[in-house]
Parts: structure tokens; sequence; C-alpha cells
């Protein structure tokens, strides 16, 4: 399983130019729907645990524990790592690992047939959005850059760089800071994601415990 990780920046009018001239490739653009899970104790994103289904398929962000993840360099606090499970029976393992206490009359044999197994967890959608996504590859560099624009009016870019599993985060690291300087990326705060922004608007008890918790 690789690590994704990415560093989130601020979008402005001048980003898609910039982009193009230091060499990003168009790659792909495309629009899919997130629809986000949890209980009604947030018991998954309290954990970091980010359940997702989209364009049909079942995700599940983790955040990644490797030994080898980065330091605690100025780059590397602005970053994230997370790992991405994407098989829906280890998804439902972990789920379930995790909410333990509901569980206790519940096996893990879910039908992979229907969605019976959200209710049998208590999990309910708790934030549904849009995005309209487009992707550039900076080959010399290897990393990707996406330009997010979800339908709350929130914009959002990342620069993200897919790290195998026991690999060189400290060198994934290095490729982000050397792909922000390109882009002319000032300052040493972390931008808010889509979820961050989503919530505060829509579910602000939710954020208000991810942030006393300093999941966000
Ligand atoms: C990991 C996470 C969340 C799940 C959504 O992750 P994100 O990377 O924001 O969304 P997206 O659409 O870009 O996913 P991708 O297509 O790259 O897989 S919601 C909150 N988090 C944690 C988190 C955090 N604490 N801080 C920052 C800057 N980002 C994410």
């Amino acid at each position: 399983m690789s690590v994704e990780v990415e560093r989130k920046f601020l979008c402005n009018a001048d980003t898609l130019k910039i982009i193009e001239e230091i060499g990003g490739a168009c790659v792909r653009q495309h629009q899919f729907q997130d629809q986000y899970y949890d209980n009604p104790n947030f018991d998954l994103t309290l954990r970091d645990m980010w359940l997702r289904k989209r364009k049909g398929c079942w995700e599940l962000k983790c955040p990644s524990t490797e030994e080898k993840s980065g330091g605690q360099s100025k780059t590397a606090a602005l970053c994230t790592r997370y790992k991405e499970i994407t098989n829906l029976s280890d998804i439902q393992r972990r789920v379930v690992e995790i909410i333990k206490d509901v569980c206790e009359d519940t096996g893990t044999n879910f039908s992979m047939e229907n969605e019976s197994w959200l209710s049998e967890l208590n999990l309910v959608c708790f934030a549904e959005f849009t995005t309209v996504r487009r992707s550039f590859v900076l080959e010399e560099e290897g990393v990707q850059i996406d330009l997010d624009q979800a339908d709350f009016g929130y914009h959002v870019g990342e620069i993200e760089v897919l790290v195998p599993e026991d690999g060189d985060v400290q060198s994934a690291l290095e490729k982000i800071e050397r792909t922000a300087r390109k882009l002319g990326l000032s300052g040493d705060q972390r931008v808010e994601g889509k979820m961050s922004v989503y919530l505060k608007r829509y579910n602000p008890k939710h954020y208000a415990k991810l942030l006393s918790e300093h999941i966000l």
C-alpha cells in the first residue's frame, strides 16, 4: 500500500499560468462526488480515519504511521501523510476494529451486495460535495499537482507524491518543497482542506470537536 504525501496550497489567478511555465502537463480533468461517513460519536474522524464513497467505490484514508515518516522539518509540518485502503473487506475490518463498542454483536462478514453494513455500524453520511479536479504532472520531479474546485465555493491546490510502502518519504518531502518553491508558494501555515471548510460551514459541532482534538 502506498502513502500519499501531500501539501495543500491556496490558488490565485496566476496559479494555472505558473504551473504551465514550470512544465506542468495537464493529464486529466474530471468531476467526482464524495460522501463521507462516520457514526454519531465521530469514532472514525476523531481517529483521523476518513471513510468515503467516491465514484461508487469505497476508500478509507488513514494516517501513515511509517517510522520513516520524514521527521519534523518545516516542510514535513506543512504536509500530510495518509494511506488509502480501497479493498472493501479490508475497509470493513479496519472500521470494525475502531468502532468496537457498537460491534460487540457484529461479525465482520458483511454482505458485499448491499450497504446494510453502514447501518449495522451506525455509519451515516456527514459530508457530501462535488469536486472538479484538474491534474498536472511535473515529470522531472515526479509530482502531481491537483487544482480542486469544490461545489461549495472553495478552491484549493495540492502537490502530491505517492511513496511505496517502506519508500523514501524524506525524498518525497524534498520534491514537494522544490515544487512549492517553483510555484512561488510562501508562508508556513498549513492550508485548510475541503473538509475543514465544509464542516466549519455546514457542521460546526463536528468541526469544533475535531479542532479541539487537533485532528483538523
Ligand atoms: C485526510 C483528511 C480528509 C479526507 C480528505 O482528504 P483530502 O486530501 O483533503 O481530500 P482530497 O479530495 O484531496 O482527497 P484525495 O483525492 O487527495 O485522496 S478530511 C481531513 N483530512 C485530514 C487533513 C488534515 N488534517 N489537514 C490537511 C491539510 N488535510 C487533510
